[in-house]
């Protein structure tokens, strides 16, 4: 008999103490989590939004849920409104919910309840340049984050921008919750290479899911 524990390489990256790295977690989701995307986008579709400084964002994004991530000329900032469509954000899916909820648990996260969903879009050559997530009202929530399609190599560094961050590879159906110590960790992702994914095709789909606002 084979033994398939043979060929699972230990993970090689350390993970600072706060992020939980869940291999496949959300396999059980995907078909769920990737018509649901499709709804979300038919309301509010894939933009790609400038920063502060006036670099347009390689990574195209949309929202869900009750507050939605959004970068201008005038800042970083959640809002209740979609700025394209002048209408709230589409609702959080119950599979983003019941997802989010799961893998917090199983991070040591009980009762985890979202109210925000960032949805990001690679296509080859995207990448997401080192930031730190400091918009949520309230830091004690963690952030669930599901990767589906192409793989990516995710960016860990440290409380300051200057630490040289490790790599850490994410596969379709990964999640990381990322909460406690690590709320404050400076990640990126590294540009995403060409291939095809079977569901997803040419592109990698990045769901971030945040306690934004307090009440
Ligand atoms: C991405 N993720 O994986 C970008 N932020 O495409 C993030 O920026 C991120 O994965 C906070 C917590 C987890 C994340
Ligand atoms: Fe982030």
């Amino acid at each position: 008999m084979i033994d398939l524990e043979l060929f699972d390489a230990p993970e090689q990256t350390p993970l600072p103490a706060g992020v939980r790295l869940l291999r496949g977690f959300s396999l059980p989701w995907a078909a769920a989590l990737i018509s649901d995307i499709e709804q979300v986008i038919a309301a509010a579709p894939f933009r790609h939004m400038m920063t502060p400084g006036g670099q347009r964002m390689s990574a195209a994004m949309t929202n869900c849920g009750r507050a939605g991530w959004i970068s201008d000329r005038s800042g970083y900032r959640y809002t209740g409104i979609d700025p394209h469509s002048t209408e709230p954000w589409p609702a959080l899916p119950d599979s983003f919910l019941a997802l989010a909820r799961r893998a917090a648990e199983a991070a040591g996260f009980a009762g985890f309840a979202p109210d925000a969903c960032l949805i990001n879009r690679y296509t080859p050559g995207a990448r997401m340049s080192l930031h730190q997530d400091r918009d949520e009202l309230d830091l004690s929530a963690p952030i669930v984050s599901v990767s589906l399609g192409l793989p990516a190599v995710f960016l860990i560094g440290g409380l300051v921008r200057s630490a040289r961050p490790a790599r850490l590879p994410l596969v379709h159906g990964d999640v990381i919750v990322w909460g406690g110590p690590a709320r404050m960790i400076f990640h990126g992702v590294t540009p995403i290479a060409d291939g095809f994914h079977p569901g997803l095709g040419r592109q990698r789909i990045n769901l971030t899911l945040r306690r934004a606002w307090i009440a």
